[in-house]
């Protein structure tokens, strides 16, 4: 039987492009969602027959992968002018996907973060030490000091490259070229494709930023080549010495720009987003709060920093971010289409190329899946693993384009909640109220606290001179 699909009301050549705010496109059609049920259609000028979906059943059908592949979309094509045919940008059927999926796995395996693992504490303490410095009236501003964070965990991590955000009070012009250029894809979607072509100094803003990222990667990676290994355990070692073991080739040169540039987009406002959003859910959870207090401080007993074992004990701050991304997934959508003509869930035909868009946002507030409670914060869904409803739960996406960084962004984001929860307690001095912020992805905007030194923790050490740990902040 085939089911006619909703779709809101439209206005003349415009089609459904009033009803989305420009500046809110996803939580747009979050209420859209709410409004047309599971799956519903938007027209845009140039652009008709747009499919979103959240059911369950539809989204895990979508996600058959003998039957459907991952769509580059438009948000992603535009992108793609400066992360090329890196992993996150590329068809699968493109050389370069399985070639550089093949090569990178094994250095983003749960093994391979042993080996990040000190170099992720060296960012967590010069977190740790810049709010231990604050004075007690002073704001932290949540989302800009995690998106340091992250970046410079991702560069150090990636390619022994120090960002050094936390010694910066602008951003490092790589991340203002590459913020930039975002911004202008996701512009380049609402605009119509005249207004696009007259855009000259946008477009010519955008060359110099993407020449910028190009020279700066190209330069790390010309000189890593030149000097040679020297045992650094990082994304750039394995990507030069690495061979592709179907084919026996390695990647070149300008792919691995492409991958750098990957990880930092992919690799950086997906996990500061997820942490701010983390530490927002707390500041309004006392409870929950506590209980993370409790098992932090039950675990990183002493003042050494945070091992990768200590790390892995932390189950309740890993469901506590398990649950953080399901309310907000911070990567909230993904796109697949048909590789024939089909039927989804048996009730609506699609076309060979016919694209489904999954709504996460939505798909994580499925009432049957996941009861009625879906708008409270409440980490203990997590709590046995046996009862998550994996099909309504996609938060890296699905198959074999999921998320390759995941268990480095959970890793990562464990280690640093953990270990400021430990540290400090927090404080809502502004009464902030939830605004979220999209760009590629989904962040709190504007979103300040403050911070408390808790009595009893030890002052943070330098992970690399243990012998200079203090006493008792109390
Ligand atoms: C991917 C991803 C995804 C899928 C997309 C599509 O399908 O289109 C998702 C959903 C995601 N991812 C999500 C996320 C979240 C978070 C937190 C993250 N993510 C993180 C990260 C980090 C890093 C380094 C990364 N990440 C990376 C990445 C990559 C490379 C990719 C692509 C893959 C393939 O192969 O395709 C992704 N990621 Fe993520």
């Amino acid at each position: 039987p085939q089911t006619v699909i909703p779709q809101p009301k439209t206005f003349g050549p415009l089609g459904n492009l009033p009803l989305v705010d420009t500046k809110a496109p996803v939580q747009s059609l979050m209420k859209l969602s709410e409004q047309q049920g599971p799956i519903f259609r938007m027209d845009l000028p140039g652009r008709p027959g747009n499919l979103y979906i959240s059911g369950p059943d539809l989204v895990a059908d979508a996600c058959d992968e003998s039957r459907f592949e991952k769509n580059v979309w438009a948000p992603l094509q535009n992108v793609r002018s400066f992360s090329g045919d890196g992993l996150f940008t590329s068809w699968t059927e493109e050389p370069n996907w399985r070639k550089a999926h093949n090569i990178l796995m094994p250095s983003f395996s749960q093994r391979a973060m042993i080996g990040y693992h000190d170099m992720m504490v060296d960012i967590a303490m010069q977190l740790v030490q810049k709010w231990a410095r604050l004075n007690p009236d002073e704001y932290v501003d949540v989302p800009e000091d995690m998106t340091r964070l992250t970046l410079d965990t991702i560069g150090l991590c990636g390619f022994h490259y120090r960002f050094n955000s936390f010694y910066r009070e602008a951003n490092h012009p790589f991340v203002e070229a590459m913020t930039r250029s975002l911004d202008e894809s996701m512009s380049q979607l609402q605009r119509l494709g005249v207004q696009n072509k007259l855009m000259l100094g946008k477009k010519a803003q955008m060359q110099r930023d993407i020449d910028y990222m190009f020279t700066l990667v190209d330069r790390i990676v010309k000189e890593r080549r030149e000097r040679g290994d020297r045992g650094e355990n990082d994304l750039l070692n394995n990507m030069l010495g690495g061979q592709d073991p179907d084919t026996g080739e390695s990647l070149s040169d300008e792919n691995i720009r492409y991958q750098i540039i990957t990880f930092l987009i992919a690799g950086h406002e997906t996990t500061s987003g997820l942490l701010s959003f983390a530490l927002y859910f707390l500041l309004h959870h006392p409870d929950k709060l506590r209980k993370a207090q409790a098992e932090v401080d039950g675990i990183l007993t002493d003042a050494a920093a945070p091992t990768y074992k200590q790390v892995r004990e932390m189950k309740y701050i890993r469901m506590i971010l398990s649950e953080s991304l399901r309310l907000w997934p911070t990567a909230p959508a993904f796109s697949l289409r048909a590789k024939a003509d089909t039927s989804l869930a048996g009730r609506y035909p699609m076309a060979r190329g016919e694209a489904v868009n999954v709504l996460i946002p939505m798909l994580h507030r499925d009432t049957d899946a996941w009861g009625d409670d879906v708008e409270d914060f409440r980490p203990e869904r997590f709590e046995d693993p046996s009862k998550v409803p994996t099909d309504a739960y996609k938060p890296f996406g699905s198959g074999q384009r999921a998320c390759i960084g995941q268990q480095f962004a959970l890793h990562e984001a464990t280690l640093v909640l953990g270990t400021l929860l430990r540290h400090f307690d927090i404080v809502d001095g502004a009464n902030y109220e939830l605004k979220i912020k999209e760009t590629l992805t989904l962040k709190p905007d504007g979103f300040t606290m403050q911070v408390r030194p808790r009595a009893g923790a030890p002052m943070a050490p330098s992970p690399f001179a243990p012998s200079a740990s203090a006493g008792a902040a109390s």
